[in-house]
């Protein structure tokens, strides 16, 4: 039966997969089909944690199922109740702190790094807290020192949503180090993908022990269940995926920063457009192209955004609305919500251009054009 087109489009989506030759994939496949082990930590899975392990430096990975799912066992392995984290992340940041039955408490963000400010977070801990959880937002680090200082002084662990941060390094040292515990994502959006996929970094074989088994039922052996845990395993299917697309993620990183250099250039004169960009000490990896548009820009955040649809560009408003004022986090007993001042801003005017590595370069000036034109 011939497939139905129509879900394919023109237009110019904020992202793309990548993906690996579809032969390299399908090799990986007759392994599996040799060996008929199609998941519970098969040998493909095991295979990409040490991969991992070697490619981001760091000693160790607990390849699972999502990010979401990462940040729910890495949360119950601390067992927290309250959480300081950012209203300003994708939902799955505090639905995780929510499923793992504790509460989110948000804290305002810095406005250069729009990641969670240290010093608000400080103002906000109390006996109750039981982590924090900064964000490295599109990439960029937080100030993982900070952080450091806070963890250390009021003995909370933090638990860094790494979901947008993959390979990312600051002072030339991964960022997935830093903290108790560090959760990547691999979701099909994000610069490493393996469709669906994710990774707890924690720094002791222990708390690997401990993840594996909170991903794995709980289950040590055929008869030993040692705790309440989930299914979090990754298949093998999404791990040989992982395994080819490691090969080429150093080349899909190169491609996005060309494409970052090219939107800079061409942005550069344009009143009111200013991208996010990471410290000069961070080896970044192009996650997402955000650009903040100030007043002098013609048209708002949400005008300007309208106007490239209409044009078939799909930017994104990555994140809007602040998580605190979504209707499932709002507050029923408080009819007035809390304001957070810089995240309101960012919230208001971030707008994430169209950004992946085989991102035509006609298409790149195509979304210049349009943003600069308005204000031609
Ligand atoms: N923490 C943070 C800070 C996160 O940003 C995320 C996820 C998580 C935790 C949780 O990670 P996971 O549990 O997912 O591993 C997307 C992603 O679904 C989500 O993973 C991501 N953050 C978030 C920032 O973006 P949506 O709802 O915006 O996705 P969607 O379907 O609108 O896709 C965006 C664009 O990507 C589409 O316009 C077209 C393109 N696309 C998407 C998919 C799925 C494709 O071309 N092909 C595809 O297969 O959330």
């Amino acid at each position: 039966m011939p497939r139905d087109k129509s879900v394919y489009s023109s237009e110019l989506y904020v992202t793309r997969p990548s993906l690996p030759p579809a032969e390299d994939y399908l090799d990986l496949l007759q392994t599996i089909w040799a060996n008929r082990t199609l998941t519970n930590r098969g040998p493909l899975l095991q295979e990409f944690e040490r991969k991992l392990a070697d490619h981001l430096g760091v000693e160790h990975v607990s390849v699972v199922t999502n990010a979401t799912i990462g940040l729910i066992v890495a949360l119950l392995h601390v067992g927290a109740r309250e959480v300081i984290t950012t209203p300003f992340s994708f939902v799955a940041t505090a639905n995780a702190i929510r499923l793992a039955g504790a509460k989110p408490v948000f804290a305002d963000i810095d406005p250069h790094t729009l990641a969670l400010d240290p010093v608000e977070v400080e103002r906000l801990i109390t006996p109750q807290t039981g982590a924090i959880m900064p964000v490295h937002c599109y990439g960029l680090p937080c100030d993982l020192d900070a952080f450091d200082k806070l963890g250390a002084k009021y003995g909370i662990p933090v638990i860094y949503d790494a979901a947008h941060a993959f390979g990312v390094r600051a002072n030339g040292q991964s960022i997935l180090q830093a903290g108790t515990m560090s959760v990547l994502s691999f979701h099909a959006t994000k610069v490493f993908n393996s469709a669906e996929g994710g990774a707890v970094i924690c720094r002791d074989a222990a708390t690997k022990r401990a993840i594996d088994l909170l991903c794995n039922h709980g289950i040590a052996d055929e008869t030993t269940v040692e705790t309440v845990g989930l299914n979090g395993k990754m298949s093998e299917f999404h791990a040989a995926l992982g395994l080819v697309q490691l090969r080429h993620v150093g080349a899909e990183v190169s491609a996005r920063a060309h494409v970052a250099r090219t939107y800079a250039e061409g942005l550069r004169d344009v009143p009111g457009i200013s991208p996010v960009c990471p410290a000069d000490n961070a080896d970044h990896n192009y996650y997402s192209y955000p650009v903040m548009v100030g007043p002098e820009y013609p048209l708002t955040r949400d005008a300007l955004y309208t106007h490239l649809r209409s044009l078939g560009i799909v930017a994104r408003r990555y994140f809007y609305p602040l998580i605190p004022h979504l209707a499932a986090y709002r507050d029923p007993l408080s009819p007035r919500p809390d304001r957070f001042p810089v995240a309101e801003v960012a919230s208001e005017r971030v707008l994430c251009l169209p950004m992946y590595g085989d991102l035509d370069h006609d298409d790149i000036l195509r979304v210049i054009d349009a943003i600069a034109d308005v204000a031609a």
